[in-house]
């Protein structure tokens, strides 16, 4: 095994050398396991812990290792290592944990390619689909469509589905499969390349690990039959874990999201809602809110028929959500700040009254 086998680049290989990282192994995290980390190097499989120095200066979550990490280590044995340095990312996919305020949670790193998964049943759901989309082009990763469980479904059905999804996203592959009779498994098995990195993302009990299993040939992931009568989706994957192909892909599994909150949309809004943004630029006000103005270029297309109307308002969900995130996270950071100034006044008085 090579490096580039784990999905190493020349970039990385440039930042190990202007870093004098030589001395080190280099190893990708490959599953993490409450602050413990599995690195897969070119010679083995390590459990590794951070230095120190990295846990005491880390900021935040995005300062710890994440599944698809590449890492400089000292192995200390033939099964332990420490890490010391996390290399840069070249992509991050992250989204705001459920129920914690501003809190981030990282899902994957160092990603090429993003198989959304959504199963043909219930789960169906495009606006949901656009979420993804929104959190796949802000994290600069490429989304591929995957419609799964398509055995549950007659062929006509398939393709009306097909048609739903592909009249209001545009350049998205979309790919039909079914993991029971492994229909369409030829157009997954095509878009993926050797040492490119590929994770699956979507609900729980879509069929992700089943995928991943029947590509790898054996049964790497745990997978259950679901609730049927709820359809509540227990989870069965419990962490992301990093796997190779034999064709040389690299695919990380997830476990399923209930919920996707917009977090960092960097162009994620815009790469997503092409269109929409584009008309947005001729509105007659700067500010406008698309919504009752005089004048908007985006009402006058929907008027016409000329945008989808379920588009336009999950676009304008959206970016309310965006709004409201951004509100919170500029609220937090006052609050740090004045909580920081209270603490450096406090400092002062007591050095003030020291001297
Ligand atoms: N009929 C049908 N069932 C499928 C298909 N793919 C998966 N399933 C079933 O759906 C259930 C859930 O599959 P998993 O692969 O565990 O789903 P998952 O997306 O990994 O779920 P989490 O790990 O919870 O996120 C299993 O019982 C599978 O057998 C499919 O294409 N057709
Ligand atoms: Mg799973
Ligand atoms: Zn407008």
């Amino acid at each position: 095994m090579t490096p580039e086998d784990l999905g190493y680049t020349k970039n990385l290989e440039k930042f190990r050398a202007d870093n004098h990282l030589e001395n080190f192994e280099i190893g990708r995290v490959i599953a993490e396991h409450k602050e413990r980390y599995i690195v897969k190097t070119t010679t083995g499989e390590f459990e590794t812990e951070i230095t120190g120095n990295l846990r005491f200066t880390a900021r935040g979550r995005e300062d710890f290792p994440a599944v698809g990490d590449w890492v400089a280590l000292t192995t200390v044995d033939s099964e332990f290592a420490i890490i010391h340095k996390i290399l840069p990312r070249s992509s991050i996919i992250k989204r705001q944990a459920v129920g914690q305020f501003g809190e981030i949670q990282i899902i994957a790193t160092n990603i090429d390619y993003a198989f959304i998964v959504q199963a043909v049943d219930r789960d169906f759901n495009i606006n949901r689909l656009e979420r993804y989309l929104i959190l796949c082009y802000s994290s600069r990763v490429s989304p591929i469509i995957v419609l799964s469980k398509t055995d549950l479904i007659n062929d006509l059905q398939t393709i009306e589905i097909t048609d739903r999804i592909k009249a209001r996203v545009k350049n998205v592959p979309v790919i039909a499969i079914s993991n029971e009779t492994q229909n369409g498994y030829e157009a997954i098995r095509k878009c993926i390349e050797k040492g490119k990195t590929y994770c699956l993302l979507g609900s729980s009990g879509v069929g992700k690990s089943t995928l991943l299993n029947n590509l790898s040939g054996c049964m790497l992931m745990k997978t259950d039959t679901i609730s049927k009568s709820t359809n509540k989706g227990r989870h069965i994957t419990s962490h992301r874990e990093l796997i190779i192909l034999e064709n040389g892909g690299i695919l990380i599994d997830n476990p399923g999201m209930r919920e996707v909150g917009i977090a960092d949309t960097t162009n994620g809004l815009e790469i997503t809602f092409d269109a929409i943004v584009r008309l947005s630029h001729h509105c007659k006000f700067t500010d406008c809110t698309h919504t009752s103005e005089m004048g908007c270029s985006v009402l006058e297309a929907l008027n016409k028929g000329e945008i989808d109307r379920a588009s336009y308002e999950n676009y304008l969900k959206m970016e309310r959500e965006k709004a409201h995130f951004e509100s919170t996270v500029a609220e937090r950071r006052k609050k740090d700040k004045s909580f920081g100034k209270m603490i450096k006044n406090y400092m002062k008085n007591r050095n003030e009254e020291l001297y």
